[in-house]
């Protein structure tokens, strides 16, 4: 691996955006994963190289780390700030195809829900572990998912509820899109969802963290 790629994965680990990023200490006015992903494509290495050989491992090293209680959600969001500053300079080569993605996530906080930054936070370990991720954002109902499966046939897809009361409106979402999209996978999430309600409602996995969804996401193309 070269050294470009060795300090973009401890930016991203470490969650240093750009030179102007204070933190850690160690790397006080160095660059940051903005300024090393630019430079990495400068060098030559490939965007896929790049996420393969950097953003991925380095957000996987992050998401086991939370998993296991040794960070906590502010560490994670630095480092998916850091990881998204480089993903700006690699998204002009996957939106051309240029360079493929292992598939798409269409991911949302569900019906009556306003509470993202759970969501937003597996959506960026999701988009770091190399997937393509189209995120509806929050108070997403039946009728967006079923439009946005309709552009993008066959992607999985991902659901977040913070309240009890509107954690049942996964379940409607659930059947829409099984009746429409059988194939599509759908894994669900947030703080009152159990496996015991993912198993009532016919979802295919929970997951209580960001990494677990990544890991059931990356087994089902392997
Ligand atoms: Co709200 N709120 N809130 N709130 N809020 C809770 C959830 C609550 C537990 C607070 C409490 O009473 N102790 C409570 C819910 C009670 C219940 O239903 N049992 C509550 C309530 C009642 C409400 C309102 C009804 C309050 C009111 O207006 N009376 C109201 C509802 C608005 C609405 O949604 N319609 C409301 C509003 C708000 C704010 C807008 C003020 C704000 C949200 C801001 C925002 O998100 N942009 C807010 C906040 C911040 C919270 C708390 C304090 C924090 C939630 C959070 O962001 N956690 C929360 C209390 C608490 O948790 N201490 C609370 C951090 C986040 C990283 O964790 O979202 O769990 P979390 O996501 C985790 C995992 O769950 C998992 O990964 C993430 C990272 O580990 N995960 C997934 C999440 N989605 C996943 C999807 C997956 C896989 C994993 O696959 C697809």
């Amino acid at each position: 691996m070269n050294t470009t790629l060795e300090k973009l994965m401890k930016c991203v680990e470490s969650g240093k955006i750009n030179r102007t990023s204070p933190y850690p200490p160690e790397l006080r006015e160095q660059d940051g994963a903005d300024e090393l992903a630019r430079k990495a494509l400068d060098e030559g290495t490939t965007p896929g190289e790049i996420l393969e050989g950097a953003l991925i491992p380095a957000m996987s090293a992050v998401g086991n780390k939370f998993s296991r209680q040794e960070i906590y959600v502010p560490q994670m969001l630095m480092s998916a700030r850091a990881m998204s500053s480089a993903m700006v300079h690699l998204k002009p080569y996957f939106l051309t195809g240029e360079t493929k993605r292992k598939g798409t996530v269409i991911i949302g906080t569900v019906t009556g829900d306003l509470h993202d930054i759970g969501k937003n936070l597996v959506a960026m370990m999701i988009e770091g572990g190399g997937w393509e991720v189209i995120d509806l954002g929050v108070d997403a109902g039946p009728d967006k998912f079923l439009k946005a499966l309709s552009e993008h046939p066959g992607a999985a897809v991902g659901l977040s509820a913070l309240l009890t009361t509107t954690m049942e409106n996964m379940k409607k979402i659930v059947s829409a899109v099984r009746e429409k999209n059988p194939t599509s996978k759908i894994l669900i999430g947030g703080a009152p969802v159990t496996q015991d309600f993912c198993n009532r409602i016919g979802a295919d996995f929970y997951s209580p963290d960001p990494q677990g969804a990544v890991n059931y996401l990356n087994k089902l193309i392997a």
